[in-house]
């Protein structure tokens, strides 16, 4: 006889099936509900977006595209992602998109594979500047496969030299050049960048992982009207679950379609797609416009205040929800900086900046972002408090137990 789904033996709650993997979820929860969590990169999904994320969709093969499945029994499957592609297409305003990637290096391993072949040029920004991982480094699959013409910042204004960047492009010819950053926290100029692009024949391919949420809100510019292909993470700025989608004019999404799956990977996560559907839709909502909005404030406010506290901010200042601090006014590295200020409850994460004189492990500076703190509903009068905070810790950091 059929066991009912919601009786079945194997649905006992996590508490009574294994309380190893139960404290441990509940310790991350008492962490994030007791730090302040200034990592550029994080957020705070909603509980819908984790409904959704842990649902029954977890358990479904759907290998293929909606209507175009390997499998049987995909009919909800089909309907969750076409509902993904539309929210999503109609919140950035693109033409296509694939939402299966499971991450937002996927998502730039699907581009690349599908317009590049290794030994092409790929032209991103420097990782020292800015740039991610997948944008060339050498110790990942982009800087391995691919030879790597690197633009960065100019030293003095520290923002993008896009004379220069005209210059490298013109030069080394590459077959992609991506805009879009893991810890720059100026604007892109998408439009220079697509003019550089067709001059060259380059495809124009940007990363808004990080950007995507301010964008969304209408807060950042959409490089979607420059670009032939947009990537993204979801669960950054945009506060969806963790995951990638990719966003493009449908003749390239077609091509990207096919790397993606059978090319890269094998069966979507539908949980994911579903919770990717819900933070699309929360995101088009009035009420993230003004969530947007206020990390960007909350950003510039913060950036100001760590000034008035003796930091420097790199480029004097931030045009999105991140910024980029110089500690070297206080004589301590990034790496001690994250080791004491975690001591505090505050948790960052060491960057590079710029031409720094330090290796990428030890640092001269830390990326601070405001998603997570304006999620949890800091506005601009919490910044000094938090800047004064850092300062305190950092001005003091024999003060605290454990730091050697
Ligand atoms: N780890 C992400 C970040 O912090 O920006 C990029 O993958």
């Amino acid at each position: 006889m059929a066991i009912a789904p919601g009786t079945h033996p194997h649905r006992q709650h996590l508490a009574d099936s294994d309380s190893a993997v139960f404290d441990l979820i509940k310790k991350e929860e008492n962490r994030q509900e007791h730090n302040l969590e200034l990592i550029a990169s994080e957020n705070i999904a909603s509980l819908a977006v984790r409904e959704a994320g842990m649902s029954v969709f977890t358990d479904k093969y759907a290998e293929g595209y909606p209507g175009k499945r390997y499998y049987g029994g995909c009919e909800f499957s089909d309907d969750v992602e076409r509902l993904a592609i539309e929210r999503v297409c109609q919140l950035f305003g693109a033409e296509a998109a694939n939402v299966q990637p499971h991450s937002g290096a996927n998502a730039n391993m699907a581009v690349y594979f599908t317009f590049m072949n290794p030994g092409d040029t790929l032209m991103a920004m420097n990782l020292d500047h800015g740039g991610h991982l997948t944008h060339g480094s050498p110790v990942n699959f982009s800087g391995k496969l691919y030879n790597v013409a690197a633009y960065g910042v100019d030293s003095e204004s520290e923002r993008i030299d896009y004379d220069e960047m005209h210059r490298i492009a013109v030069e080394s010819k590459p077959k992609i050049i991506v805009s879009g950053a893991t810890a720059y926290s100026r604007e892109f100029d998408f439009a220079r960048i697509r003019q550089i692009a067709d001059e060259v024949g380059a495809i124009h391919m940007c990363d808004i992982s990080h950007y995507s949420g301010l964008v969304a809100a209408g807060v950042y510019p959409n490089p979607v009207p420059h670009c032939h292909v947009v990537t993204s993470t979801t669960h950054k700025s945009i506060r969806g679950p963790r995951g990638g989608v990719i966003l493009g004019h449908e003749d390239y999404i077609k091509k990207i379609n096919k790397t993606v799956f059978p090319g890269l990977q094998g069966g979507p996560l539908m949980h994911i797609i579903a919770a990717k559907a819900v933070a699309f839709a929360e995101a088009s909502k009035p009420e993230f416009k003004t969530y947007g909005a206020q990390v960007k404030k909350n950003a510039s406010a913060l950036a100001k205040s760590l000034t008035d506290e003796g930091f420097r901010i790199v480029s004097g200042g931030t045009d999105s929800h991140m910024m980029l601090v110089d500690l070297r006014p206080f004589n301590v590295t990034g790496k001690i900086a994250q080791e004491v200020l975690e001591h505090a409850n505050i948790t960052t994460n060491k960057n590079t900046i710029p031409n720094d004189p330090e290796s990428p492990f030890v640092t001269s500076g830390l990326r601070l972002g405001t998603p997570a703190v304006t999620t949890r509903g800091m506005v601009e009068s919490d910044m000094p408090t938090i800047a004064r905070a850092i300062s305190t810790v950092l001005g003091n950091p024999d003060s605290l137990p454990g730091i050697e």
